[in-house]
């Protein structure tokens, strides 16, 4: 657990499978990320100046990498915010139920992997603020 980072949130290293060809970097349930992956989308294209998410998940946990480029996402849990700077492939970040986040800086190359424990669903996001400081008000 990183002390710096909103509760449950944590960076994982991937394991680099490189040879004289290039690189490599596996993903696998329950092994490299904790959960049971459901789903996976990426975001790439990113506009220059643009800034995505703004929502916290009731239930579905997350797990981001750049697989190119480098972006920033900001953590909040409610008690505890973090920056995190996403720039390697082979280093993600945690993104557990209710932790507000939001992405900015994007590099122009930037492609934001997201695997998630669940498939789409719109009502489990809190996209709203206030509610979300009222859900996790202490
Ligand atoms: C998140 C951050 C990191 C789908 O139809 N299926 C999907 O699986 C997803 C993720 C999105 N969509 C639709 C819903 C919207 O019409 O794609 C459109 C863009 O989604 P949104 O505005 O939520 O995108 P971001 O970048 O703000 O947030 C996304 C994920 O939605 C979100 O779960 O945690 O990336």
């Amino acid at each position: 657990m990183d002390a710096s980072l909103p509760s449950g949130c944590r960076f994982i290293d991937l394991a680099v499978r490189g040879d004289e060809r290039g690189s490599l970097v596996a993903i696998e349930a329950l092994a490299d990320v904790p959960f049971r992956i459901e789903r996976a989308y990426f975001i790439y294209g990113t506009k220059p100046g643009v800034e995505r998410g703004f929502h916290a998940h009731r239930q579905c946990a997350q797990f981001a990498v750049a697989v190119a480029g480098s972006c920033m996402m900001s953590l909040d849990d409610g008690s505890v915010t973090a920056e995190a700077r996403l720039d390697r492939p082979d280093r993600g970040i945690v993104i557990p139920p209710m932790n507000w986040h939001e992405m900015r800086d994007f590099s122009d190359d930037c492609v934001l992997l997201v695997l998630a424990d669940a498939p789409y669903d719109e009502g489990d996001y809190i996209r709203d603020r206030d509610e979300f400081r009222r859900l996790t008000a202490r």
